[in-house]
């Protein structure tokens, strides 16, 4: 049977409609990313194991934009694959997960009313729940690429999912969901430092997480200290979550997309922001070439700081606010 690339439409929960890159096998179509490795998406129908059938159809429209359709979170979770692709190789410069072409793949529907998604190193593959009454599938752009995220981190890097390795893990995450959502340019869920403010997972439209000042989540910590690789690692992912933000748009308030943001630093000191743009290549050459399993907030602040190095030299504008952004979060001096 013959197959061919196509251009497919999805008609998203969260971000109206969109191209899909598709494939055709002879008169169905079907959700294999041909340009992207091949990256799948397959439907677990509320079942919790194997790998589900990949989602194929007469035509190559996919969803309706309600979750009651199961193809919509299915669209979703093929875009946030493909946006995630396209990021890392375009503005890192890698291709796929393992950096090998290869794509991977996404299960949708996970479960009944499941209020998670995950990634696996073992099946190599992301899974999506479809949350409080099934109504708010785990499928936002940032969720996807923090998914995702986790595989790269997995196949470089390898931080440890525990102690201050582990929020260090997750905040790599969160900074690269956010990232991915603003290279999205989506017009219906815009990029900002926020995660999860699409899935209102919280039930009343608030957030997971805020990188500008991660302790509104209640839960999460804004600043370094001895003993927080003994708290949940999507809590001591704040303080980096936190320094990400400061290097990237600077202490106090702005307003982004919309949405207005009041980052603190723990020194009470002003941190300059190097914009975003800069701050993703510094995180990503320390992700790639500095960080170990067992990094921790020391190493990470040296590891940003050798980045930031051969990046931009260490006379420059941009390595003083490497050092003024740790120390807004209490690491280093
Ligand atoms: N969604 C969570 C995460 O990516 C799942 C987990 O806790 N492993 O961190
Ligand atoms: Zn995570
Ligand atoms: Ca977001």
């Amino acid at each position: 049977e013959w197959e061919a690339i196509q251009n497919g439409t999805g008609h998203t929960v969260y971000s109206g409609t969109v191209d899909l890159t598709t494939t055709q096998s002879g008169s169905s179509y079907n959700l294999t990313d041909g340009a992207r490795g091949n990256h799948r998406t397959y439907n677990l129908n509320r079942g919790t194991s194997g790998t589900g059938t990949l989602f194929s159809g007469s035509d190559d429209v996919w969803g309706n934009g309600s979750p009651s359709n199961l193809e919509s979170a299915a669209a979703d979770a093929h875009y946030g694959a493909a946006l995630t692709w396209d990021y890392y190789k375009n503005v890192h410069g890698r291709s796929g997960i393992r950096g090998d072409g290869v794509g991977a793949y996404s299960r949708v529907h996970y479960g009944n009313n499941y209020v998670n998604a995950f990634w696996s190193d073992s099946c190599f593959c992301m899974t999506y729940g479809d949350g409080s009454g099934n109504a708010n599938p785990l499928t936002s752009i940032d969720v996807a690429a923090h998914e995702m995220t986790h595989g790269l981190t997995s196949n470089t890097a390898g931080l440890n999912y525990s102690g201050e390795s582990g929020g260090l893990n997750e905040a790599t995450s969160d900074i690269f969901g956010s990232t991915v959502e603003f290279y999205a340019n989506n017009s219906s869920d815009v990029g900002d430092y926020l995660i999860g403010e699409e899935i209102d997972i919280n039930g009343d439209g608030t957030p997971l997480r805020y990188m500008d000042r991660p302790s509104k989540d209640g839960a999460s910590k804004d600043s370094w200290y001895s003993g927080i690789g003994n708290i949940d690692v999507h809590y001591s992912s704040g303080p980096a979550n936190h320094f990400f933000y400061l290097l990237s748009e600077g202490s106090g308030t702005k307003t982004i997309n919309g949405v207005t943001y009041d980052s603190p630093t723990s020194d009470g000191l002003p941190v300059t922001g190097i914009g975003r743009a800069k701050a993703e290549k510094i995180w990503f050459r320390a992700l790639t070439t500095k960080f170990t399993s067992t990094t921790n907030y020391a190493g990470a602040r040296t590891g940003t700081l050798a980045a930031t190095g051969e990046l931009y030299g260490t006379d420059s504008a941009e390595y003083k606010a490497v050092q003024d952004a740790w120390a807004g979060i209490n690491v280093g001096s």
